[in-house]
């Protein structure tokens, strides 16, 4: 089980090991909130919402007794933007996002984000993150929907295909959200420390 506490009860002899993890996807599908749920607990403020093309958050972490400085990054999804996402792509370990709720999202995580990934990752390893699980769920029930949306299966069929090391879906507005988030960075950490 991962193990992802506040600094103060680590052993502040230890060096802490750098660590950094970027977040990519479309505009709008959930990085943001994705980070905040997780490093602050909580979801942007109302004016809060970060829009700038690439934004870090930092936080120490204790992970597996092992003492990380984790810089969270995120970056602008928009096309323009693919000079400023290169530099993301330094991180240890990227999160490729999509919302869960859109096949159109869906699509382009296969035929545009993938190729992207494995053209300037250089070997890092990257998660595949099924964003809006909620909305996903909602477009479920809704008989006759012709609402599009993205099912666990397929989730995980294209993270294998695309060579993610994992499939997560989530929701940062449902009750586990605070389990789901910290079980995605948990294993972002865990593969980054692997391959570093
Ligand atoms: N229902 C629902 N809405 C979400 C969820 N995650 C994010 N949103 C909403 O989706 C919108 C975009 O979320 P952001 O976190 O700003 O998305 P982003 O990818 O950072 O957006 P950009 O930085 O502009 O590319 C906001 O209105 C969020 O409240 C989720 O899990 N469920
Ligand atoms: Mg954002």
């Amino acid at each position: 089980m991962e193990f992802l506490c506040c600094y103060s009860q680590s052993n502040p002899l230890l060096e802490p090991t750098p660590l950094s993890v970027a977040v990519i996807g479309d505009p709008g599908c959930g990085k943001t909130s994705l980070i905040y749920r997780f490093s602050r607990g909580h979801l942007p403020l109302v004016g809060q919402e970060i829009s700038a093309s690439l934004d870090t958050d930092k936080l120490d972490i204790v992970h597996s007794n092992r003492q990380i400085a984790l810089t969270l990054c995120e970056t602008s999804g928009h096309e323009d933007d693919a000079r400023v996402r290169a530099l993301a792509y330094k991180c240890d370990v990227i999160i490729l996002c999509f919302p869960l709720d859109s096949t159109e999202a869906q699509r382009r995580v296969v035929s545009e984000w993938a190729p992207e990934v494995t053209l300037l990752k250089r070997g890092k390893p990257f998660l595949l993150v099924g964003t809006k699980r909620d909305l996903r769920d909602e477009a479920k029930k809704k008989i006759g929907s012709k609402v599009g949306y993205v099912s666990k299966a397929v989730g995980k069929k294209i993270a294998k295909q695309i060579g993610a090391k994992a499939f997560f879906e989530c929701s940062v507005i449902d009750s586990d959200s605070e389990k789901v988030t910290k079980r995605i960075f948990g294993r972002a950490i865990r593969e980054g420390l692997k391959s570093s």
